[in-house]
């Protein structure tokens, strides 16, 4: 059975002035949990990270091996379609520059895939630049399973369905190849400051 389930929201607040995107509210202190399913619970001893398609070689991390890759501790603001905002959250993992480093590929989109069989397609330029990161931490504690542990993707930049929760790799392409939402009406690439809510936005 599908299902989504939708977290408090808490009161709706404006937020700081320019903080927050057009049509979005403040969801302060609370942090919904918006899953197309049930968590899965993949045990690190088990968990891999890979990156393949169109690149000169596959590349797999181990969780030990993903552990040991130097980390970075973003605080960024994350803006969900279904309009709540939250500002200044803290995470830790590693930048996918790090992952994506002397990885040969002509390849400009990526489709990041997870455990439980959701997908996101982001163009590759939208992963490179200091923008997006393989996380396993928030708030200074491990990332607990309903916000995507053991680790998720983070792409503060667009709206927040692009995070793949219980990420598990990127899948590297030539050719731009819808994922679930967008495969659903959702907007292909999802810019929160421009509103691209559903296609055609
Ligand atoms: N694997 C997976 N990742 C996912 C989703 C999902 O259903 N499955 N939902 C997306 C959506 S629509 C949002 S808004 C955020 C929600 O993340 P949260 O539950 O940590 O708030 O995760 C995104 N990543
Ligand atoms: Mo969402």
């Amino acid at each position: 059975m599908s299902f989504v389930s939708r977290g408090f929201a808490g009161r709706r607040r404006a937020g700081p002035p320019g903080r927050l995107p057009p049509g979005q509210y403040d969801v302060a202190e609370g942090f919904p949990v918006l899953s197309a399913g049930p968590t899965p619970r993949t045990p690190v001893g088990s968990w891999d990270f890979t990156i393949r398609g169109e690149v000169d070689a596959g590349r797999r991390w181990t969780w030990e091996e993903f552990r040991a890759l130097p980390r970075e501790r973003p605080t960024v603001d994350i803006h969900c379609v279904t309009s709540w905002s939250k500002l200044d959250t803290r995470w830790e993992g590693v930048s996918v520059d790090t992952l994506l480093d002397g990885v040969t590929t002509g390849a400009g989109y990526a489709v990041a895939f997870s455990d439980g069989g959701y997908t996101t397609n982001v163009p590759l330029a939208d992963l490179r630049g200091g923008r997006a990161w393989v996380v396993d931490t928030y708030d200074g504690a491990p990332l607990h399973p309903e916000h995507g542990g053991p680790a998720r993707l983070l792409v503060p930049h667009l709206y927040f369905w692009k995070s793949a929760k219980w990420v598990r790799g990127l899948v590297l392409s030539a050719q731009d190849q819808p994922g679930f939402w967008e495969t659903f009406g959702y907007h292909n690439r999802g810019d929160p400051w421009r509103q691209q809510r559903y296609a055609g936005d």
